[in-house]
């Protein structure tokens, strides 16, 4: 009788070659290699759209609107994470009218694939801003959809009566 793999065997096999792609796809993507095709390694945050918040919801005492303005957060860059946030100017006392809010960075912004970061939009007040809106902690790699190195495109988030838009210019 010839000596076979039982499927049992087979199945712990294929189990392995999984375990050892994710062991090599990790060190990869952390080190920013083009994992994805078209040349696409990483990103350049253009802008940050904010296209709609509930502004018209009580955020300053004093009966005016919100002063806006935009954190960028990279948890996986040791130079970021030493200058832990990246922020917009403010934009003063905003309504919907104003929308949509274009909100840009003073310092470049820059994330490879497999970078956790984060975008926070807050309400400034003189102690205390108010979060309005956070993406949460997300990976480019999971919004990228097959662009080739140059092309800009829209990063989309929603919530409730909310829509921000990261704009990137994948590289
Ligand atoms: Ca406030
Ligand atoms: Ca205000």
């Amino acid at each position: 009788m010839p000596r076979c793999l039982s499927p049992r065997r087979h199945a712990g096999l294929r189990g392995h070659r999984a375990v050892w792609a994710l062991v090599l796809a990790v060190p990869l993507l952390a080190s920013g290699c083009d994992l994805f095709g078209g040349g696409v390694s990483s990103a350049r945050i253009e802008r940050v759209v904010v296209e709609a918040l509930p502004f018209e919801e009580v955020w300053d005492t004093g009966g005016d609107g919100p002063d806006v303005y935009v954190d960028f957060y990279n948890s996986s860059d040791l130079r970021v994470r030493l200058t832990p946030t990246a922020r917009s100017a403010v934009q003063g006392d905003v309504s919907a009218d104003d929308a949509p809010l274009v909100f840009r960075f003073r310092q470049e912004l820059r994330a490879e694939l497999g970078d956790t970061i984060r975008f926070e939009v807050s309400d400034e007040d003189v102690v205390g801003d108010d979060l309005m809106f956070t993406t949460g902690y997300f990976t480019l790699a999971e919004r990228y959809g097959g662009e080739e190195a140059g092309q800009s495109g829209p990063v989309v988030f929603t919530g409730d009566r909310a829509r921000v838009v990261i704009e990137v210019v994948w590289e």
